[in-house]
């Protein structure tokens, strides 16, 4: 709304909608502005064309917040069905947001679907050529992509005939997200690479790229003197990923604690790229942070942000940023300073598209008693090395090259209270090692925290996606080398999420 009013578009903007005769297609902030005004920020004026307040989802239902991911839409009426909503058939479509409008009386002629979530809101808006939505058709794969093409060809009949998605269960789907580690090989190629405990380089006496035993390496590359491994170019393997229905892509560039000028960042191609090829949500981290070029120039992390929000990344992930972030904050008598990446690229772009990326390491004790940090008694008889039964999780930054004085739980408590909108929780223990999630963590991670968090790290099998969803509260889990080494199909973690209940996309 600021920026309409700073350029002067808002009368125009209002006219246009209110006449109700020429094409316009809301999405998401453009559904929510034609209300009358949003709790966000502490309180935003709308268009005021239709009655209604945006507020936020609400907590006491016990859900995570934001509303992110995969869900069904119910129309208001079966027998009216707007010509570009039909496309749709029963599948499911991407939402990302906190704040939402509730159906009532007064907007009643607007509302064409509502969903649920914490209770039923108005996913979308229609009438005359007027339509809007809550969810992203940018984002929702093709069954969104068949709505924008109605839009376009102004098409207010004919739909495309549409599958049906099965008896799934339904509601919030569960999300499968495929991860790419991206960085430049030793002949400065671009490459998609993937470690054993964050070490991504082969042995020197090996060529496999197989599970690692277990045993702690050093990470990002400094323990095999081998080449870097190359397991695909970064768009490639993103565009097969959408294609095999992963839910969300995610890149992290995992050298992007070291200086590159902004201008120059090889990621911003790459997602420019992938953005033309990929339809659902894409996540990009490695370097979200304030940076400097070699001449000197001095770039915000926000700006450093906007930069990769502009070339189609829809969420930003920030890793060693966020841990010296909640370092301070618990300095600071558990305040943020309004400084930090988290609170600024969360102001000024939301919640939702804030991650922070975790990259624990398990850390044993004897007994709680022997440290500051908040433990965990470890389950399933699992011990350390000298029969502890107790451990933390110690954080790290520059992809686990160092350590710092915090645990997994208090850094995501941190981000949360700061502004991020979700948890992308690794293990160096278990990445790449495919003996499943590390379960105590996610448990204590999830639990802890009112936002989305995605588990991370040791997926080796179907099963460890049915496991990690029914033994914890996460709401995604994401996996790198099985799904690169073609060992498991994105289809076979959907299929045995569906057999065992848990709602999944399909299709
Ligand atoms: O600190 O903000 O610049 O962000 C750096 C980012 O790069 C962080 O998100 C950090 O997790 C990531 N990163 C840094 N070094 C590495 C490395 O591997 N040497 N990769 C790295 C992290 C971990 C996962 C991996 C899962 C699943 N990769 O994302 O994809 O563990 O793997 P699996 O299914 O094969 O087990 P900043």
């Amino acid at each position: 709304m600021g920026a309409l009013k700073e350029r002067k578009l808002l009368n125009a903007l209002r006219d246009y909608v209110a006449a109700g005769d020429r094409p316009f297609l809301g999405i998401c902030l453009g559904l929510q502005l034609l209300f009358e005004g949003s709790e966000e920020n502490g309180g935003v004026e709308g268009l005021g064309l239709i009655p209604g307040r945006m507020e936020r989802f609400d907590e006491r239902k016990g859900l995570p917040i934001p509303h992110i991911g995969w869900n069904d839409l119910k129309m208001t009426s079966k027998e009216d069905v707007p010509p570009l909503l039909s496309r749709l058939g029963d599948r499911r479509v991407y939402f990302v947001h906190s704040f939402r409008a509730t159906p009532s009386p007064a907007n009643a002629e607007w509302v064409a679907a509502t969903s649920e979530y914490a209770g039923e809101f108005i996913a979308a808006l229609s009438k005359g050529k007027v339509t809007a939505t809550q969810f992203h058709p940018e984002k929702s794969g093709a069954a969104g992509l068949d709505v924008l093409r109605g839009f376009l060809e102004g098409a207010d009949s004919s739909s495309p005939a549409v599958v049906s998605s099965s008896s799934a269960k339904r509601g919030l789907a569960k999300r499968v997200i495929a991860c790419l580690d991206v960085r430049a090989n030793d002949a400065g190629d671009l490459v998609v690479t993937k470690g054993d405990q964050y070490d991504v380089r082969e042995s020197s006496s090996s060529s496999s790229s197989s599970s690692s035993n277990g045993t702690q390496t050093p990470a990002s590359g400094s323990g095999s003197s081998g080449d870097v491994r190359n397991l695909g170019k970064p768009v490639d393997l993103a565009a097969r990923y959408y294609t095999e229905g992963a839910d969300e892509v995610t890149f992290l560039n995992i050298t992007g604690f070291r200086e590159t000028p902004l201008a120059d960042l090889p990621m911003l191609a790459v997602l420019r790229a992938a953005s033309e090829r990929v339809f659902v949500p894409l996540t990009v981290g490695g370097g979200i942070r304030e940076a400097t070029d070699p001449d000197g120039t001095r770039h915000s992390a926000l700006e450093v942000a906007a930069e990769y929000f502009r070339s189609g990344a829809d969420k930003v992930s920030i890793g060693s940023d966020a841990v010296e972030a909640a370092l301070r904050f618990y300095a600071n008598d558990k305040k943020g300073d309004g400084t930090s990446a988290i609170e600024r690229i969360s102001w000024s772009y939301g919640a939702q598209a804030v991650v922070v990326s975790v990259d624990p390491r398990r850390v044993w004790v004897a007994s709680p008693s022997s440290t500051e940090r908040p433990t965990v008694k470890v389950s399933n008889g699992q011990r350390g090395p000298n029969g502890e039964e107790y451990c933390w999780w110690q954080c790290t930054v520059k992809g686990g090259r160092e350590g710092r004085d915090l645990d997994a739980v208090e850094l995501a408590v941190a981000a949360e209270a700061l502004g991020a909108g979700e948890i992308l929780l690794n293990c160096i223990d278990r990445d790449g090692t495919g003996d499943g999630f590390d379960l105590d963590l996610v448990r204590a991670v999830s639990s802890a925290v009112g936002i989305p968090v995605i588990a991370s790290s040791g997926a080796g099998k179907p099963g460890h996606f049915k496991e990690v969803f029914e033994a914890t509260r996460c709401s995604a889990a994401l996996a790198a080398g099985i799904f690169h080494r073609h060992e498991v199909e994105i289809s076979e973690v959907k299929g045995a999420m569906s057999d065992a209940g848990i709602p999944t996309r399909v299709g």
